[in-house]
């Protein structure tokens, strides 16, 4: 499709491809994208903060200001759970999944997401990420946490929204990943990147060294070896992971967030975090393993598991899971 394409009119294309679609996962997604353009707003005005107030303060009209990642979350819920074609929801800002309320349509589908990871890097003016997932489930079935542990395997789409220097949308639905960029001028995502594929190999590598001294044998033998061979390698590390996750997608390279001895499973979330990211990398010819096994393969136990996470490159990941094996 040409670049420039709108996302709605990307998604009709791909939905006339699969002809037995009943057209609500392509309304999802479109209600999706109304969600990341209210969120891209918000976000792009936080740069404003003493005008429109601190998080948790009062603007200059006295409102009370809502901190933006609880924001999000309300956006996110507000716009989904009207249009019929979900059964319920579960979020990083919520302890527990809610059902869409009686008053509106169940779907046959339910949507998993981190409404601002990295949130904390907002008043550094920092790119900051939305990120999502999708499963199926059989509409109108009385909904039970069990619905949403599910292997990563088994998610209908995933993506994530980028509010960084342009805001963009990339998704998957296991047919490729695509990439579109928010023209703000005409308020549309435009196909800015299809199909893309990351590189087998990159020399870029994303880990916090200032967990250095916390960290298992594997992972401090993988990384002096990177250091060490031949190969330069580039550490380049935002603390953001959607950033980070993007950048290593476009330019090869790896991401790290292993367990240590603080945390045996790291900090990151397998459900709305490494899920959804790995759908998205081995989409583009690229790998996401805990260094035990595939993150896809993983059968959640709760809501907020975390998992450690290798992710992107091909031969980065598998070679940083064989070291960590090795120890
Ligand atoms: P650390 C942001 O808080 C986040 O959840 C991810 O976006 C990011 O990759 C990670 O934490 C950074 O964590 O411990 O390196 O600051």
């Amino acid at each position: 499709m040409s670049v420039g394409a709108t996302l709605t009119k990307f998604l009709l294309e791909e939905q006339r491809k699969h002809p037995g679609s009943t057209g609500s996962f392509t309304a999802l997604f479109s209600d999706l994208v109304v969600a990341a353009k209210i969120i891209s707003r918000e976000v792009n005005k936080a740069g404003l903060i003493d005008i429109i107030g601190a998080a948790g303060g009062k603007n200059i009209h006295g409102e009370e200001v809502q901190k933006l990642d609880e924001l999000a979350n309300s956006v996110i819920i507000k716009t989904m759970e009207h249009g019929g074609h979900l059964s319920g929801m579960a979020s990083e800002e919520m302890e527990s999944f809610v059902k869409i309320d009686g008053r509106y349509p169940k779907g046959g589908y339910l949507l998993v997401f981190d409404p601002l990871d990295g949130s904390s890097n907002i008043d550094v003016n920092v790119s900051i990420g939305t990120i999502f997932s999708v499963l199926r489930c059989q509409a109108g079935r009385e909904l039970t946490e069990a619905d949403f542990l599910r292997p990563g395997a088994q998610q209908a789409a995933s993506g994530y929204i980028l509010y960084g220097t342009s805001t963009m949308f990339v998704y998957t639905t296991g047919h490729g990943v695509h990439g579109f960029t928010l023209d703000p001028s005409v308020g549309e995502f435009l196909l800015s990147h299809e199909d893309i594929k990351i590189p087998e190999f990159g020399k870029i590598y994303s880990i916090n060294e200032g967990n250095t001294k916390y960290w298992f044998p594997g992972t401090s033998k993988y990384i002096e070896r990177l250091k060490s061979s031949d190969n330069d390698c580039c550490a380049r590390y935002i603390g953001s992971l959607v950033s980070d996750f993007h950048r290593n997608l476009l330019k090869g390279g790896v991401f790290l967030y292993p367990g240590d001895k603080k945390s045996k499973n790291g900090k990151l979330r397998l459900l709305y975090e490494a899920n959804p990211l790995a759908f998205i990398v081995e989409q583009a010819g690229g790998a996401a393993s805990s260094g035990e096994g595939r993150i896809l393969d993983i059968v959640p136990q709760g809501l907020h598991q975390k998992t450690p996470l290798i992710i992107g490159s091909r031969k980065n990941v598998d070679e940083a899971a064989a070291v960590w094996r090795e120890v």
